[in-house]
């Protein structure tokens, strides 16, 4: 299958994320799209090509103008201050407080953010856009016929939503891919997130939507990040009532949990009558990820693409998370050579 990527991703390159307390060096690095490169290379994937250049349409189709806006100009604005380091939010609106935009680089950091662990850098719009492109280009790919297509997409998507960013995400890759092939001669489109973390943004800009399936296994919002969204009893609203599926686990989920909800999910899946699916890849499902507590092992990432495949529909995979660097490139073609049933 087509392979594409995007060079430019270096240029979101934090010097620290806020994790456990601390200042630290930040798991979503540079090196976890490279290494996925490499090993998608020396397995001999498919052709690997950069991204077109998209406008900006597609992505508002999907985000907030002005929230798009605030990311292409943010940096500026605060290197303006005498700022030369990261970009980071101190506070977020609290219960009985006013979600009303400020005029200020420091509030509209609040205003369109949700956490504290995404930096921005000098280089991220560039890198957000050519992510946003990387995933627009392989959507056009299938809408073109292709039976599949995996965008090597960083910095990742699923936590961003209409108007906020956060959980290392700027604007959402999946829900632009996806809005790209409703607009593109598909009717009904599913979203498969299989990242450990739930795909918040996604849901929400779905959540009120028919034409567009959510179904997300993540770990349970009780015990993992992003706490507040994500259960088993979000399912939709108005005419989106039924077209989102929450599957949440608890921690140590291995193969034998898993691949219940898989089954859930291909079931659900099946029953939407999807035309075409857009997998949210994220392999920090991993049982050696870093900051996550799932058990799956290589070989069970070659079985979630074989299921994966079985759906026999046009397929779309979107990288997302991922971050044990020595692992994540061997479990993407895991999954690409199980979906490819080699
Ligand atoms: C992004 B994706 C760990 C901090 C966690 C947020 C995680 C975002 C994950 N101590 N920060 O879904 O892989
Ligand atoms: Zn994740």
């Amino acid at each position: 299958m087509d392979v594409i990527y995007n060079p430019d991703h270096v240029l979101q390159n934090g010097k620290v994320e806020l994790i456990n307390g601390k200042l630290e060096p930040p798991v979503e690095c540079p090196q976890r799209a490279d290494s996925v490169l490499e090993a998608v290379r020396n397995a001999g994937i498919g052709q690997v090509s950069e991204p077109e250049k998209f406008g900006l349409d597609p992505i508002v189709s999907v985000h907030d103008p002005d929230y798009v806006d605030f990311l292409a100009t943010i940096w500026d604005r605060w290197t303006e201050k005498g700022r030369s380091w990261d970009a980071l939010p101190l506070n977020w609106v609290g219960r009985g407080m006013r979600h009303i935009k400020p005029e200020t680089v420091d509030g509209q950091l609040s205003y369109y953010s949700f956490d504290a662990g995404t930096p921005i850098t000098a280089g991220t719009w560039k890198a957000v856009k050519g992510s946003a492109d990387t995933a627009l280009t392989g959507a056009k790919r299938v809408a073109n016929g292709a039976r599949s297509a995996f965008s090597l997409c960083r910095p990742p998507g699923h936590h961003a939503s209409r108007d906020y960013y956060g959980g290392y995400c700027f604007l959402n890759n999946a829900a632009i891919a996806g809005q790209y092939l409703r607009d593109n001669g598909f009717g009904r489109v599913v979203i498969l997130d299989v990242d450990y973390h739930h795909g918040n943004g996604t849901q929400s800009i779905f959540y009120d939507r028919d034409d567009v399936l959510f179904v997300s296994i993540h770990a349970d919002p009780l015990q993992e990040f992003p706490f507040f969204i994500g259960h088993a009893d979000e399912t939709g609203e108005g005419k989106g009532k039924g077209y989102n599926l929450n599957l949440p686990l608890r921690r140590g989920a291995d193969w034998s949990v898993y691949s219940k909800a898989l089954e859930a999910a291909y079931a659900k899946i099946r029953d939407f009558g999807a035309e075409a699916v857009v997998v949210s890849l994220g392999v920090d499902t991993y049982e050696a990820d870093p900051i996550s507590h799932f058990k799956l092992k290589t070989d069970d990432y070659a079985r979630i693409g074989a299921g994966i495949a079985a759906l026999d529909l046009p397929t779309h995979i979107i990288m997302e998370g991922g971050y044990a660097l020595d692992a994540i490139g061997r479990n993407v073609v895991a999954f690409l050579n199980g979906f490819e049933g080699r």
